[in-house]
């Protein structure tokens, strides 16, 4: 049986557009999840929205509408979106759902059945903008302001529900001490070490509701109260999977997400599961943001790249071209990256129209001018060393990979890829079949020389495919390689796949080279139609 392999991202809230940075997380956890896949692996990949929110319900009251209308305009919005991207997502919990919604009240009953959830008094600082409570201290610090928007907090007190927080707090300091990938990357490992070590409070995990007709999961016996939004939020994790046929996928993989919200998937969600009684998930893979030429993208400065800007860059680029520049330059350190056209253009061009492409151009071209168009025989041996001991690269290089897809260091792992691919070009460079295919003598040897060189594409191709699967797809069929079935992973890594006499295909150029002195792609009325 297949090892079983579940990556989240978060669910977002139904009250923004998608823009880049949803984008972004969700693509990390596809090329973890495609590069799984490949490899063997039983992968549950989800994704979904987060729809219970107060901001939800007031925002269709200001458009005459129900929240579920609006939610279900804005979810709509996002599945189109993850969907023009590409995403092979295995499922999209929404939290409006009854198969969430049921599992919801059973773990908050399980809770309160345990004592670990009970009805007290709460006053504090709320943000309603990020609709949570600070504590005073954090409170005080950001001057009584939303760290994160600047929006003033308001004193409220509320008879709520709580979760025995505190009770865990020596449970989950042992667990994160004894496990260092738990929270990645480490930087934000020990900012939560550090927080922790502060002490935890217990947190309230309802608000009261207006008298009728909630938005929200009511609290198991009494209506007055619905779950707090990210408690409802969180258990979309468990809730999706905890189903006879998919059980087997707890606890998760990966949970990707990015700074903004690790307190709560580091912290409140393994206090929750460990209440639950349930094994806590491997890795939580907090990244950093997104900005854009040079500056925080808000709200207020109207600056999102949102997906009418996400389209207007494919129409030029490609989607995998997006794709490589997100996956490659994207924020998955502890540092923020930051969107520019230029830099876009500088790695499309390098690593795909001069790079890649061009590398499989090169070769196609030479098997089609040299050879018909068929992939030659390597009378020298498929593996003969000419300069370059090819089934040891490639052997050093797919493990280089794998061990990297492993901790979602994703730069790693396209860069073995790439190491790969640029090989190629250094080996065509040296060996230069087109000089020695001047004389008929010689073709033997420019027939080993191409057919390594088509070879090591190849591999490249299936390595570079978790990141950019329609052009590798398309790459791997013009390099005459159509395998029976689905090989495994070691297969397709194992040198000499390739079968001579297979037919190479010609074609436009995989990835045109972009033109440097064009002006960055804009929006369009075509482009702006979409979510
Ligand atoms: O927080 N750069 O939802 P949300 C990179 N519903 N990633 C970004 C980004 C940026 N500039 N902006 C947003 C919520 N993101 C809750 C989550 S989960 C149980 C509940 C991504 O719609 C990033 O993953 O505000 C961030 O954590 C998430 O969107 C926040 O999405």
């Amino acid at each position: 049986m297949p090892e079983p392999f579940y990556i989240t991202t978060p669910i977002y809230y139904v009250n923004d557009k998608p823009h880049i940075g949803h984008c972004y997380s969700t693509l990390v956890a596809d090329s973890v999840a495609r590069f799984m896949r490949l490899a063997g692996r039983d992968v549950f990949f989800l994704t979904g929205t987060d729809e219970h929110s107060e901001r939800v319900a007031s925002a269709a009251v200001e458009r005459s509408l129900t929240p579920i209308q609006w939610a279900d305009d804005n979810a709509a919005a996002f599945k189109e979106a993850f969907a023009w991207m590409g995403f092979s997502n295995d499922d999209f919990i929404r939290t409006t759902e009854s198969r969430h919604i049921d599992r919801v009240k059973q773990y908050i009953r399980t809770l309160m059945d345990k004592g670990d959830v009970v009805l007290g008094e709460y006053a504090g600082w709320w943000d309603h903008s990020q609709e949570e409570y600070l504590t005073e201290t954090v409170a005080r610090d950001a001057e009584y302001k939303s760290p994160v928007t600047g929006k003033p907090l308001v004193k409220r007190t509320e008879k709520n529900y709580f979760f025995k927080l505190s009770a865990y707090q020596d449970k989950l300091l042992a667990h994160i001490e004894a496990h260092p990938e738990f929270i990645r990357p480490e930087a934000r490992r020990n900012e939560v070490l550090g927080r922790l070590r502060d002490g935890l409070q217990d947190v309230p995990i309802s608000r009261a509701a207006p008298a009728e007709g909630a938005w929200g999961i009511t609290m198991p016996d009494d209506l007055s109260h619905v779950v707090y939004v990210w408690i409802d939020a969180l258990f979309n994790y468990m809730s999706t999977v905890d189903t006879d046929d998919r059980r087997t996928y707890w606890p998760a993989q990966v949970h990707v997400l990015a700074k903004d919200i690790l307190w709560f998937h580091a912290v409140i969600w393994p206090c929750l599961l460990m209440a639950l009684g349930k094994p806590l998930p491997e890795c939580v893979y907090a990244h950093s943001f997104w900005i854009r030429e040079g500056r925080k993208m808000s709200k207020s400065l109207g600056n999102f790249v949102d997906m009418p800007t996400v389209h207007a860059y494919a129409d030029r680029f490609s989607i995998d071209g997006v794709r490589w520049y997100l996956l490659t330059q994207g924020p998955l350190g502890a540092t923020d990256a930051d969107f520019t056209y230029s830099k876009f253009l500088e790695v499309y061009n390098a690593d795909l129209a001069n790079g890649f492409g061009n590398a499989v151009s090169r070769v196609t071209n030479m098997i089609a001018k040299y050879f018909d168009g068929v992939v030659p025989e390597p009378e020298g041996g498929a593996g003969a060393n000419l300069g370059i001991d090819w089934p040891a690269l490639v052997k050093e290089k797919s493990g280089e990979a794998r061990a990297a897809w492993a901790r979602v260091d994703i730069g790693g792992a396209l860069h073995a890829a790439m190491t790969v691919s640029r090989a190629v070009d250094q080996f065509v460079n040296d060996t230069a079949p087109f000089k020695l295919a001047k004389d008929p003598a010689n073709l033997p040897k420019v027939g080993t020389i191409l057919y390594q060189c088509a070879e090591a594409l190849r591999i490249a191709a299936y390595l570079l495919s978790p990141a950019m699967p329609t052009s590798m797809c398309d790459a791997i069929g013009r390099l005459g390689y159509a395998p029976e079935g689905t090989p495994s992973y070691d297969t397709l890594m194992t040198w000499g796949q390739l079968a001579p006499g297979s037919t190479v295909r010609k074609g436009d150029a995989l990835f045109p080279r972009a033109d440097a002195d064009a002006d960055p792609p804009v929006a369009t009325p075509e482009t702006a139609g979409s979510p």
